[in-house]
């Protein structure tokens, strides 16, 4: 007994994280139909030791495709996952395409698996940097009630892609080698300025809104809204890039509506959350670190402290690797709660 699956973008930097997590995880396949776009078609692939032909995604593809996990860029999904889903199979939307439609459940399972009863062939998976979040926001929700968020990101350069990470690798040589180097790539591929990554931090991921913040900040304002169901949660978001390969950081602000919560409340609570490994001793110097996040599933949180004027107010520092909590995990983690739940049969 198994299920069909296909997997669009397969040979990505999350397409390929994909693989490793599906293998990992032991998920019951009967087919993989592995797929991309015509400029990748053709590459092979290993999974479980069998090599696979790339194909070149098309809408048939998804003729008696189950689950279709998707990751090869908006476009793709916008044109491709309406197809899947007319076609039977059950979309798992890696991209920004479907996340703010309101036919399309956006899911952290830790959070609201629930929402995927609502599910009408596409379910969209959250931005990298909301979901590491969102995950450690909820337990405190539930248990104190949440106000207000505010969120600073140190986001690692394989948010962008495998050319940003070829961009910090090469960067560095060059200024350790003493040579000239333009940079093309960050903070945006497709904006008209590009700035040195490597030693430097940059205050722009994706490009400006006309109110002032990014789009990477308004994903992690409005997702979380949606994710959370509080679309009157007050949230504000600063994301910026660092030079770290993988693995994104944040310094959180958070008001809760309990008055009399205590650091070691939320400690404790956080130890017994689903997904998330406490590391918060000061007096060992342990703090989460992306260095340490890397391969691992877990979200990461340390760090916490109670603000010094509002007693309500709370600081968090929490870690996780963006590719794969952050985007494959979570993808894999929503396919396997839908065959947990019985949606997928
Ligand atoms: C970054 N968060 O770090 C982005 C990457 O909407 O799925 C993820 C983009 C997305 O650059």
């Amino acid at each position: 007994k198994g299920f069909n699956i296909a997997l669009v973008g397969a040979t990505g930097a999350v397409g390929q994280q994909m693989l490793k997590t599906l293998e990992e995880r032991d998920f019951p396949i009967k087919e993989l139909t592995l797929l991309s776009s015509e400029r990748s078609a053709g590459t092979k692939v290993i999974f479980k030791d069998n090599e696979y032909t790339v194909q070149k995604a098309e809408p048939d593809s998804f003729n008696g495709v189950d689950i279709a996990l998707f990751s090869a860029g908006g476009s793709v999904s916008k044109l491709l996952a309406p197809e899947a889903a007319k076609r039977g199979a059950i979309v798992v939307d890696n991209t920004s395409a479907f996340r703010m439609d309101p036919e399309v459940p956006l899911v952290v399972p830790e959070v609201n698996e629930q929402d995927l009863f609502n599910q009408k062939g596409i379910i969209a998976n959250p931005n990298c940097s909301t979901i590491q979040m969102v995950v450690t926001l909820e337990p405190i929700r539930k248990k104190y009630g949440l106000s207000k968020v505010i969120v600073s990101t140190y986001q690692a350069v394989s948010g962008a892609g495998a050319a940003a990470i070829d961009e910090l690798h090469t960067q560095t040589q060059a200024i350790l080698n003493g040579d000239d180097f333009t940079p093309s790539v960050l903070p945006v591929k497709g904006d008209e300025k590009h700035y040195q990554i490597a030693f430097n931090a940059i205050p722009q991921i994706d490009k400006f809104e006309d109110n002032g913040f990014t789009f990477e900040e308004m994903k992690m304002i409005n997702e979380t809204k949606k994710i959370m169901h509080m679309p009157n949660l007050s949230v504000a978001a600063t994301c910026v890039r660092l030079p770290v390969v993988t693995g994104h950081s944040e310094s959180v602000y958070i008001e809760v509506e309990d008055e009399n919560v205590t650091v070691q409340d939320i400690r404790n609570l956080l130890e017994e959350a689903p997904g998330i490994t406490l590391q918060d001793k000061p007096e060992e110097q342990l703090y989460p670190m992306p260095a340490h996040s890397v391969g691992l599933n877990d979200v990461f949180v340390g760090r916490i402290r109670q603000d010094l004027d509002n007693k309500k107010g709370f600081h968090l520092w929490i870690v996780s690797d963006n590719l794969l909590k952050g985007a494959a995990w979570n993808s894999v983690q929503i396919a396997e709660t839908l065959t947990k739940l019985g949606i997928v049969k």
